[in-house]
């Protein structure tokens, strides 16, 4: 039996957090404008949330110390981050994409994928379609965003980069191959710094290196993740778009853009995320009764810790408190850090626990 053709979108918004800043205020248009901690004149700690694309031609870009961005843009609008905003326009972009297909996964605060397989016959209803859903987010949000449409999540992931901002790339069957194989290996999902060292060691820079490698050498040096690579590298990923079913749990995270030691900035950048978190378990109603920690040294390796607390609760110094000793437990001074992410869980509507503040 043959299986059935997808067709999958997946759509990013650009430039996210600058770009709902800039339709807020107009006087930032056609100027540098950084979103994120308080660079302090060169002194903050924290790092850079997003850029908008005049501030990334100086070279600032997400997960930066914001320290390294005031140097490199002193004369950019730096903004505070105003995650309740961000995340009530997520939510109506959300709603406008949820109307045109049952099958939507939200991916993160301005990505989701969509399976329109039954909804379009053939790939130019499918550009059709992807036009209408960029038009009716341009004219309710006044806002752009990218779209990749491809076979599956993968491809459509990859796709929907390669012509930021405000772009629209079609991958066919057919050409998944052809498109791949001359990107940088670094665009596969999994495929981190240190995997791409590790590769480049071997010869293997493109997709298409990867692709023409010999399966068992791959499986041999990484292991399932060498499989993985192999099928990906040939655009194959069976994944479904799955339907997120109600919030299980609220998480942040960043990755620094370049690995850290410093101690303060990686607690000043949690602190930064709980925040966030937060916010968000406010907005919702929520409260919470577990709390994780993750956190990723510049080898990949990656380690969690959680703790569930006594009691169920919806306030900031809660979460704060216990991310810090997590972190604390786990974190290991003399190695470089690359992410930094945390986590709650264990969550129960507000309204259900009366002694709340
Ligand atoms: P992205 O979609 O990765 O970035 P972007 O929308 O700003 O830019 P692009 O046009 O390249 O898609 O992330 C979405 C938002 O998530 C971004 O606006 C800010 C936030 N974010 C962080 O807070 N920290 C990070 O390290 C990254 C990558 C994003
Ligand atoms: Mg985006």
């Amino acid at each position: 039996m043959t299986e059935k053709r997808r067709i999958i979108f997946h759509l990013d918004m650009d430039h996210f957090f600058t770009a709902v800043e800039e339709r807020e205020r107009p006087e930032l248009k056609g100027k540098p404008a950084v979103v994120g901690a308080d660079p302090k004149e060169g002194k903050g700690r924290g790092v850079v949330s997003t850029a908008n694309y005049e501030a990334r031609k100086f070279g600032i870009r997400s997960g930066m110390p914001i320290s390294k961005a005031w140097k490199l843009c002193p004369q950019a609008v730096y903004l505070p981050l105003n995650f309740k905003l961000y995340t009530q326009v997520s939510k109506e972009i959300m709603t406008i994409l949820h109307a045109y297909t049952d099958k939507f996964e939200q991916w993160g605060i301005d990505e989701a994928f969509l399976d329109v397989t039954s909804q379009v016959k053939d790939y130019t209803e499918a550009e059709n379609l992807a036009r209408r859903i960029k038009t009716e987010i341009k004219d309710s949000q006044s806002l752009t965003c990218s779209i990749g449409i491809g076979p599956n999540k993968l491809v459509a992931k990859i796709a929907s980069d390669i012509q930021k901002p405000d772009g629209l790339t079609i991958v066919k069957d057919d050409d998944v191959e052809r498109f791949l194989a001359p990107l940088p290996v670094r665009k596969l999902l999994w495929v981190g710094r240190k995997t791409e060292q590790k590769l480049q060691a071997m010869g293997i820079r493109t997709i298409g290196d990867l692709a023409s490698c010999d399966p068992t050498v791959l499986a041999e040096t990484f292991g399932s993740l060498g499989t993985q690579l192999f099928l990906m590298a040939h655009g194959i990923d069976r994944s479904e778009v799955e339907e997120n079913e109600g919030v299980k749990s609220i998480s942040r995270e960043t990755t620094f853009q370049e690995d850290t030691a410093d101690a303060g900035l990686v607690i000043q950048t949690l602190h930064n995320l709980t925040e966030q978190v937060h916010r968000d378990v406010s907005e919702q109603h929520l409260c919470f009764k577990t709390v994780t920690v993750k956190i990723r040294y510049e080898n990949f390796e990656t380690h969690t810790r959680s703790k569930t607390l006594q009691f169920i609760t919806n306030r900031l110094q809660d979460l704060n408190k216990a991310s810090t000793e997590l972190l604390a437990s786990c974190i290991k001074s003399e190695r470089k850090v690359r992410l930094i992410g945390v986590r709650v869980s264990n969550l129960m509507e507000t309204c259900k626990q009366k002694t709340l503040i």
